[in-house]
């Protein structure tokens, strides 16, 4: 199903007044700090976060997995679902594909689908977690760390190949993930398992294209639950310099202990220019993939405070990939990327309204008191009118949301697609 522009114009007609009124009262109250409320509307109308393939259906977890009807059956149906929230939101212009389960059996007729919808594909991701049915060697006990010869070797070749899928398909980028680690102590040599993946990453790291980016992801452990190769932002860092300039860290906000300050690690990684992308979701306890900003809104202002500040000050860094890494396991899954999307845009609105020159001055004089004032006065204003405002000037809906339910999606995609489909790979 596809929605039309007038289905959409007519949902705003009579709200455009109101959302400006709102926006007098912001324009007025910003302008005494030397903000401008209408270059941070322009900033939000450009604002573009990946959706990946694997949200779109229902996931599940280690105990079972509860199916949403109407979910997306083969890759055309997922880049569907995304042009649907990309048509109400104006601001998921992207997928990331997952290979295998996304291996486009006519890259052309795909291309004109994301085409059509307004789509690019951003990050490929490779899968080396677990054995394909077809597979000739498992990654049983491990991938690009493997202390076996040809299960490494098998786990390079399948991310040489997600690499070649990407060029037909327009991609600039790859993320790497790895599950590898160990479940009990002395099960692996850390040291040997760390030089394999530097070596590993590396061969993969020169079979890129030159105007490719590689993106390392960390995880302090799950799926083993004693040691992941690639534990914490050090080691990617680390295995990003051994592999290149055009190789960078990626920070996903669940792949950290509890409490750890991800601002902190968001801005080292800016100064030495190596975040190169970032994933959404949020979480209590780990890797919980629940919707963002669901638990921890004012950690993600302050994250997105030093994304900010990063990409107005950190010229060596790249603009960073953003993607939303969640599962949904009891929510219809577009209801909640528009959720997620609405978060995001929250977060980096308020972010964008801090009044940095007050904010410098009172870090100088060393004035503690008013340095939390200036990041709560921004995290405390409603800033729902700016998004809507963006919107409006992209030509989506100022309440994606709402106009989901009136324009009565999920049903229609279960009228279509019937209500036992299951997205490929979950
Ligand atoms: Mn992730």
């Amino acid at each position: 199903m596809k929605l039309n522009i007038d289905q959409l114009t007519d949902f705003n007609s009579n709200k455009k007044d109101l959302v400006n009124n709102e926006n007098d009262f912001l324009r007025t109250e910003f302008s005494k700090k030397n903000v401008s409320v209408d270059a941070i509307i322009q900033k939000l109308a450009d604002f573009q976060v990946a959706i990946p393939s694997w949200a779109l259906g229902a996931g599940g977890t280690r105990f079972g997995r509860f199916s949403y009807g109407g979910e997306p059956a083969s890759l055309e149906q997922k880049l569907e679902d995304i042009g649907l929230i990309h048509a109400l939101t104006k601001t998921a212009g992207a997928v990331s594909l997952h290979i295998p389960w996304d291996i486009p059996e006519d890259v052309n007729a795909i291309k004109d689908i994301a085409l059509d919808n307004g789509i690019i594909f951003d990050a490929m991701n490779s899968n080396t977690f677990q054995d394909q049915t077809d597979a000739t060697e498992s990654y049983k006990f491990g991938s690009l760390n493997s202390m076996n010869e040809a299960s490494r070797q098998y786990a390079i070749e399948h991310n040489k190949e997600v690499i070649k899928i990407g060029e037909q398909l327009g991609s600039k980028s790859l993320t790497v993930w790895l599950a590898d680690g160990a479940n009990f102590p002395g099960q692996i040599n850390f040291q040997k398992a760390l030089l394999n993946t530097e070596d590993s990453l590396k061969d993969i790291y020169s079979a890129m294209p030159d105007d490719w980016k590689l993106f390392i992801e960390y995880k302090p452990y799950e799926p083993n639950f004693y040691s992941t190769t690639i534990q914490d932002w050090g080691t990617s860092f680390m295995l990003a310099n051994a592999c290149g300039e055009r190789a960078y860290t990626l920070v996903d906000l669940g792949h950290h202990l509890p409490n750890t300050n991800i601002e902190q690690i968001v801005a080292t990684l800016m100064l030495k220019g190596k975040l190169g992308g970032f994933h959404f979701n949020d979480s209590k306890y780990g890797d919980d993939d629940l919707t963002v900003g669901s638990i921890k809104p004012y950690n993600l202002f302050l994250i997105f405070n030093e994304l900010v500040y990063g990409m107005e000050h950190n010229k060596n860094n790249p603009y960073p990939a953003w993607m939303i890494d969640a599962s949904h396991n009891i929510k219809d899954p577009l209801e909640d990327l528009i959720q997620s999307l609405e978060a995001i845009m929250i977060a980096y609105a308020q972010a964008l309204l801090v009044d940095r020159n007050a904010l410098e001055v009172a870090q100088l004089e060393n004035d503690t008191v008013m340095c939390q004032e200036i990041l709560q006065d921004a995290y405390r204003t409603d800033v729902r009118s700016l998004i809507k405002a963006a919107r409006i000037q992209s030509n989506a809906v100022v309440d994606p949301l709402l106009a989901y339910r009136t324009f009565k999606i999920r049903k229609q995609l279960i009228t279509e697609r019937g209500t036992k489909v299951m997205a490929t790979g979950l």
